[in-house]
């Protein structure tokens, strides 16, 4: 903050008071990123923060871990994210994650997600960065920011039949996108036509496709060069 007056006209002057603000967040938007407080640094200790993600009515979340580190226990009982289908601390429980396995992306078929992070008084570890985003259609949507990770509906299971996800990266203006791939495994009679992936370099599908993908593969990776 900066005050400044000059030699004419004075005023009452301003008074203000501050406080430190607390961990917990309300996020009313369709897509976004999280990350523990202090990320990518080791989060502080007694920590109970409450972040409830809101998408647009009649849409449904997509969540997905990025890096997951968080103090390891048998039954998480010292750190843990707890994961609720809803938006209160009564919701269903999808999970309580804790250690250093990325939990698998979740799917809750909602618009709402309630995640609580707490932390105990020792033994800290670097937390959590994740991505979410949402669409009318149950899984796609738009992914935000520098880096993120995605998957397909239900992954590592099975997508379900007549699937339709169309993604959307924006990232930083000016700035190439590299997408790797993990794992592809798409079934398909072998000419791709009817389940595919698709990638297309630019803002919509009028944009230069590259693929179409199908069959089982591993470790691939994309550079697109889109830069708009
Ligand atoms: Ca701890």
């Amino acid at each position: 903050m900066y005050f400044k007056s000059d030699t004419f006209l004075p005023g009452n002057g301003l008074s203000f008071s501050y406080q430190i603000a607390n961990c917990s967040r309300l996020y009313e938007q369709e897509y976004g990123y999280l990350r523990s407080p202090g990320w990518p640094d080791i989060y502080p200790h007694n920590m109970d923060c409450i972040m409830v993600l809101k998408a647009p009515q009649n849409s449904s979340i997509s969540f997905f871990f990025n890096n997951f580190d968080v103090e390891s226990h048998s039954n998480c009982g010292f750190d843990y994210v707890e994961i609720r289908n809803g938006s209160t601390a009564d919701s269903q429980l999808i999970g309580r994650f804790c250690g250093q396995a990325l939990p698998s992306p979740i799917f809750p078929h909602f618009n709402q997600l309630y995640l609580r992070f707490k932390s105990d008084f020792s033994a800290a570890r670097d937390g959590f960065d994740a991505t979410w985003t949402s669409s009318p259609h149950g899984c796609g949507g738009i992914l935000y920011g520098d880096h993120g990770s995605f998957s397909s509906p239900e992954y590592p299971g099975s997508y379900p039949n007549n699937t339709h996800c169309e993604w959307s990266i924006k990232a930083p203006r000016g700035r190439v996108v590299t997408i790797t791939f993990a794992q592809i495994s798409i079934d398909d009679p072998g000419d791709c036509q009817n389940n595919f992936l698709k990638l297309y370099d630019g803002p919509d599908t009028s944009s230069p496709p590259v693929g179409p993908y199908c069959g089982v593969g591993l470790e691939d990776s994309r550079s697109i060069a889109y830069s708009k």
